[in-house]
């Protein structure tokens, strides 16, 4: 794969997509992995790209930490459009608290997420699952309160993900499977993983550290290595970038297209 800027075409196949499946409004992304990866910043990076400027819609984190910034279950819907004319994309996502030992979001509630049980609002608790009858249990969800993609967020300049993550991943990616959900991954911080993309993010496909990381991702979660998108997700810039545009477009198509191919269904 080379690096080709096509943002033009890409941002016009995103803003022309209309859900295959009539009966529903949005496609519905959730986003896991590793606590401060950058699941939240990814959210913002599609946004700015949509809507050419600098926006939050996912509050992330100012510095990594090892605990999670993220603890709540929010759906995050991107502007489209201004004044009268303002609506939304027919696609959101679902960004939640990393899956660190002890602290972080356990996976029978993904799980619970995964199948649209899991209310707007509700604050995982590392402690316990969600279960039926609490308020934040959902026990009637709808098509749309489901998730049709699940993305694994992983970053390209972190050492080894710990067994107890890659055991709570297999675990997620093993019922998500059972559901016949799609399944992708992005790897973050490009910038940061090796010298090459870190002087011009153009050289992505060249780099043989990340090629490796690629792979090695691949291996680790289960996931094919033409399903994994390496991303730099906007983090300290004032500008808009089409390097980074060009990056975050590609994952999004790609969650688009699996998102509606699982609708369809
Ligand atoms: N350089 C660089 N920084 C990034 C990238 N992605 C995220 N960051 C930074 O990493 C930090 C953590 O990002 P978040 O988006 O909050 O991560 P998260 O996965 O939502 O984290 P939790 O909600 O805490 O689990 C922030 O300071 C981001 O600015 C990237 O691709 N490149
Ligand atoms: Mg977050």
């Amino acid at each position: 794969m080379y690096f080709s800027r096509n943002n033009a075409r890409d941002l016009q196949y995103v803003q022309d997509y209309e859900p295959e499946n009539d009966d529903i409004k949005h496609v519905r992304i959730l986003l896991y992995g590793p606590v401060g990866v950058g699941k939240s910043s990814f959210v913002n990076s599609v946004s700015n790209v949509l809507r050419g400027r600098m926006t939050t819609p996912a509050l992330a984190s100012s510095t990594t930490s090892d605990k999670s910034f993220t603890t709540r279950y929010e759906t995050h819907k991107i502007k489209k459009g201004r004044g009268k004319s303002k609506t939304y994309y027919p696609f959101v996502f679902n960004d939640i608290m990393g899956l660190e030992k002890g602290d972080g979001v356990r996976p029978d509630d993904i799980i619970l997420a995964l199948k649209g049980h899991v209310k707007e609002g509700y604050t995982f608790n590392p402690a316990s699952s969600l279960s039926e009858g609490d308020p934040g249990y959902n026990p009637d969800p709808s098509l749309e309160d489901k998730v049709h993609v699940l993305v694994c967020v992983l970053s390209a300049n972190a050492a080894e993900i710990t067994d107890s993550v890659l055991q709570k991943m297999a675990e997620i990616r093993k019922l998500a499977s059972k559901l016949g959900i799609p399944q992708m991954a992005i790897g973050t911080n490009i910038d940061l993983a090796c010298p090459e993309t870190e002087k011009d993010l153009k050289n992505v496909y060249k780099s043989k550290h990340l090629k490796k990381k690629v792979k090695d991702f691949s291996a680790a979660v289960g996931i094919p290595v033409n399903c994994i998108f390496p991303v730099k997700n906007y983090s300290d810039e004032i500008d808009m970038n089409d390097d980074i545009d060009s990056l975050i477009l590609s994952a999004l198509r790609k969650m688009i297209d699996f998102g509606d191919d699982f609708i369809d269904k």
